[in-house]
């Protein structure tokens, strides 16, 4: 950041000292003030959606649309946070069935890695109503875990 400075603004500083002092002191406050204000992923919250706690891993979701269409693409918005409370590094991946009538969906969805804990899954589609269970796997064999959100869909 410094470097980028225009070099009338360091020239500046240097002619007054005291300024310069205030305004060095002032960065790592600023710093600070950013980090809060971009709303760090983990620790999860209300707004993250659902929230599930596996073994080493807990995650919260919520759809895009809610509540989720019958018959049209959704996608979820997932957040996920390791047991020691940082993002999760992933891989994750997420399939939904109908355990009632042992089917899943007709569409396989795609992950996008947003980075520092949060997933978007692309293309979901729920073909008809009932009871469905959305699987998120998180992790890499043989750690992976298996944790699973009931919904029903009308
Ligand atoms: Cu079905």
């Amino acid at each position: 950041m410094r470097s980028r400075a225009p070099q009338g603004t360091r020239a500046s500083l240097r002619a007054s000292g005291r300024g310069a002092a205030v305004v060095r002191a002032g960065l790592p406050a600023l710093a600070l003030i950013v980090v809060a204000a971009s709303a760090l992923a983990c620790p999860l919250q209300p707004a993250d959606g659902e929230p599930i706690a596996g073994d080493g891993v807990s995650l919260a979701w919520r759809a895009e649309p809610e509540p989720i269409p019958v018959g049209q693409h959704f996608r979820l918005l997932v957040v996920a946070c390791t047991a020691a409370g940082g993002p999760f590094p992933g891989p994750i991946a997420v399939d939904a069935l109908m355990p009632v009538h042992r089917h899943g969906m007709n569409y396989r969805p795609s992950i996008v890695d947003g980075g520092d804990g949060r997933f978007a899954v692309e293309g979901m589609l729920f073909h008809m109503p009932g009871h469905w269970q959305i699987v998120f796997e998180a992790g890499a064999s043989p750690a992976r875990q298996r944790l699973a959100a009931d919904v029903n869909v009308e």
